[in-house]
């Protein structure tokens, strides 16, 4: 009965990070009944589970942030470029109480099921604490870094020190003072983890699968006169970042040129100046070939590997560092200040699991093929199930009972990466074949806008469900499954592939085509009164 229903809504968003913040109050604004239900017990997101010491973006502060709103924009002062995770934190916070959001979430709720009625068209969501709630949309911004992986590591359980996970973080401030660290995983966070406390610790082991061309970050405070320009440069700053034409969704100047431009010498002078250059700018900014002629990333990667051998004052450390299996850019590259330096502080050291393998771990530390080593603290900087992790883990069941997990599990079918055909009035921006390896708000900010839009078309004209057809699925899968060879990310060595998760299937999880594709196939979609038969009536599916 009603009375048992503890929410009842038109739309009912999935997580508070930065897509669900977003996505719920472009909801509220377009008159909908909107709830969140967000498993932490703050909002945040990433920005709330991902709090080890000097988390940060490496994306430009204004970048990542909201650019719908210039109250929004102008009213937040970043610190830096590049700011860390307490500040972004208290932004996501400052958004929330900006737009009068807060009383549409609720923390602390997991969503443990959510099953389609077909008879009521709506769904019927059930949280970890028993609450039941029924919505006519689901919006699922549960984030496609979310789960994390852990290696399967005998012997844990019996360790007697603290095991973390950087992207699941405690709270309580964890104390590395004179303590013993093991580090596992050389990804973003693991690299930006082992500056931050080589200092303080008495030693801390990084346990290196495979290197990474890991690259300075070049961040800076933002200066007065910065924030004065940002402020006054809201509009551009904004039509440029939300451009379809803008492929990465950064300001980043193209450096409009190819290789073949320069000689030799010269290209090592642009290498330098890219070497030097802000975050994502090492590609952004790079030769237009760069990602496609190997010949050219080669140079590159020497160039890079070059600076490691001069950064790095031990020869035989500097060796393992550099990577010798992948081009720059087949991995996501970390951008960071101070991680080839840290190898130089008598604290640090760096262990290659290719030559010592992990054994097991005890109750005292980890024992390697060349030793043992006691530890405190071991921090799994191990990443994440990319993609699907939280999707096919919530007990998604739509038309006919299909179970999404079972549906995925050869890997993800969607449309527009943040639909599929059976889950109708069901969203998930930044979903597997969402982010299209550039900077993630940007491409769901995209997603958002247009499922907002449908859902207001939708009540605008009688239609009452949306749900891709299988035609309308298939060709966006064959876009991806065409366009993925070209993408940069190998197979083997990148999460964007799941290559990272044991046992997880290989499939291209990002959209290949970017921002021009999804504007394109969404533009083909919304060309026809009914979407092309994504839209429907009751009366449509009676006489169907
Ligand atoms: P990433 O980038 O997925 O990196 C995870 C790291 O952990 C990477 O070095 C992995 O090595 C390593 N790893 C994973 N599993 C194991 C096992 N079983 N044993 C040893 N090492 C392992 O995650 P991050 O958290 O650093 O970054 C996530 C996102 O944050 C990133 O994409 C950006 O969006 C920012 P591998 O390379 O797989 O050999």
């Amino acid at each position: 009965t009603d009375k048992d229903v503890d929410v009842d809504v038109d739309v009912l968003v999935i997580g508070a990070g930065v897509v669900g913040i977003y996505a719920l109050q472009q909801a509220v604004e377009a008159g909908f009944s909107a709830q969140t239900l967000e498993a932490g017990d703050g909002v945040g997101g990433v920005w709330y589970w991902n709090r080890y010491p000097s988390a940060r973006f490496d994306s430009e502060s204004y970048a990542y942030a909201y650019i719908h709103s210039k109250e929004l924009f102008t009213g937040w002062k970043w610190q830096e470029e590049f700011a860390t995770q307490p500040e972004i934190e208290s932004y996501l916070n400052f958004a929330v109480d900006h737009f009068d959001l807060r009383g549409h979430i609720r923390t602390g709720e997991r969503v443990v099921s959510a099953v389609w009625q077909e008879a009521a068209n709506r769904w019927e969501l059930t949280t970890a604490k028993g609450e039941l709630i029924w919505a006519r949309w689901v919006i699922s911004a549960t984030g496609g870094l979310s789960v994390p992986n852990y290696p399967d590591l005998e012997g844990l359980e019996t360790f007697s020190g603290q095991a973390l996970h950087t992207g699941a973080w405690p709270h309580t401030p964890v104390d590395f003072e004179g303590k013993r660290v093991a580090i596992i995983g050389n990804g973003p966070s693991g690299a930006q983890l082992l500056p931050a406390i080589v200092d303080t610790v008495e030693y801390v082991d990084l346990y290196q699968r495979t290197p990474t061309w890991t690259t300075p970050l070049n961040n800076t405070p933002i200066t007065a006169e910065r924030q004065t320009w940002l402020r006054e440069h809201f509009e551009e700053i904004a039509a440029k970042l939300g451009s379809p034409a803008n492929p990465t969704g950064f300001l980043h100047e193209p450096a409009g040129k190819f290789s073949t431009d320069d000689s030799p010498e010269e290209r090592q002078v642009f290498f330098e100046k890219v070497w030097n250059s802000p975050g994502f700018a090492k590609l952004t900014t790079n030769y237009y070939d760069l990602t496609t002629n190997r010949e050219i990333n080669l140079e590159f990667c020497e160039f890079l590997a070059n600076k490691v051998r001069s950064i790095v004052a031990d020869p035989e450390t500097a060796e393992r560092l550099i990577p010798k299996d992948h081009l720059f850019g087949a991995k996501r590259p970390p951008f960071v200040t101070n991680y080839y330096e840290s190898f130089n502080k008598a604290a640090a050291s760096l262990i290659s699991l290719k030559e010592t393998p992990i054994v097991r771990a005890d109750a005292t530390g980890i024992e390697t093929t060349a030793g043992h080593r006691d530890y405190d603290i071991i921090v799994f900087a191990t990443g994440f199930d990319f993609g699907t992790g939280a999707l096919t883990r919530m007990g998604v069941k739509g038309l006919d009972g299909l179970d999404l997990s079972t549906d995925w599990e050869d890997g993800p079918s969607d449309f527009a990466g943040f639909s599929a055909n059976r889950m109708p009035n069901f969203f998930f921006p930044g979903g597997p074949h969402g982010a299209g390896g550039g900077n993630y708000p940007r491409y769901s900010q995209d997603q958002i806008d247009w499922i907002t839009g449908t859902m207001v078309y939708a009540r605008e004209h009688g239609y009452d469900r949306f749900e891709p057809t299988g035609t309308q699925q298939e060709a966006w899968m064959a876009m991806v499954e065409t366009l993925a060879p070209l993408s940069i990310f190998s197979a083997e060595h990148s999460h964007y592939y799941g290559a990272n998760v044991e046992g997880k299937v290989r499939k291209f999880l990002l959209n290949p085509g970017g921002r021009a594709k999804l504007h394109e196939m969404l533009a083909e979609m919304t060309s026809t009164e009914n979407y092309g038969g994504a839209l429907s009536t009751v009366h449509d599916r009676v006489s169907a």
